[in-house]
């Protein structure tokens, strides 16, 4: 069902180009063979009322649209871009090459390599162009951590992140209590 929701909500953004809020953030991937990992960080972004775009887009398949998409991304009000790829994921250190917005990468899991050649392509950047490397397929910590990016000049979007560890740190204590009864 959520899939479902994140993949009406791709075509949305393909066949409509003015979305009616401007998106915060940017969601993209290199195939939507990503997508069930990617639509976590759109679920996150989501819970806290973070409007998104989700955006097919391939920096080996569609070259011309990586560029497009990385050097208009500013001037669309986008303020992080959350990039998703597997294999030789490319995608991310690309985007963080042409656009001066902070950049995400989650490393995807796609190959008989088990993500960690995903994870390596994106991690290993060269100075003077980072890219901030979440853990392989945990695009939901990618969502999370663009929200406290935009939480630094957002005070209440920033009480939400409290308010996410708070119920967060309770619902370990929770099980923590259970275990020792
Ligand atoms: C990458 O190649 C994509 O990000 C995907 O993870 C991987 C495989 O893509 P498909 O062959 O499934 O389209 O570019």
């Amino acid at each position: 069902v959520v899939e479902a929701r994140v993949r009406s909500m791709l075509n949305e953004e393909i066949t409509d180009d003015q979305p009616s809020v401007t998106p915060r953030v940017g969601i993209i991937m290199g195939s939507d063979s990503d997508l069930p990992v990617m639509k976590d960080a759109a679920i996150i972004l989501d819970e806290f009322d973070v409007s998104t775009e989700v955006r097919i887009v391939s920096a080996h398949r569609t070259p011309e649209l990586m560029f497009s998409y990385a050097l208009s991304a500013l001037e669309r009000g986008i303020q992080v871009i959350i990039a998703g790829a597997g294999g030789a994921a490319h995608l991310p250190g690309m985007i963080a090459a042409l656009t001066p917005l902070p950049v995400i990468g989650v490393p995807v899991r796609a190959s008989s390599l088990d993500g960690l050649d995903s994870l390596l392509s994106i991690v290993q950047m060269p100075r003077g162009v980072p890219v901030a490397t979440v853990a392989i397929n945990n695009a939901t910590n990618a969502g999370l951590l663009a929200v406290r990016m935009l939480g630094v000049g957002d005070a209440a979007l920033q009480a939400r992140i409290v308010e996410y560890q708070e119920n967060t740190r309770d619902a370990v204590l929770v099980k923590a209590d259970k275990l020792e009864k």
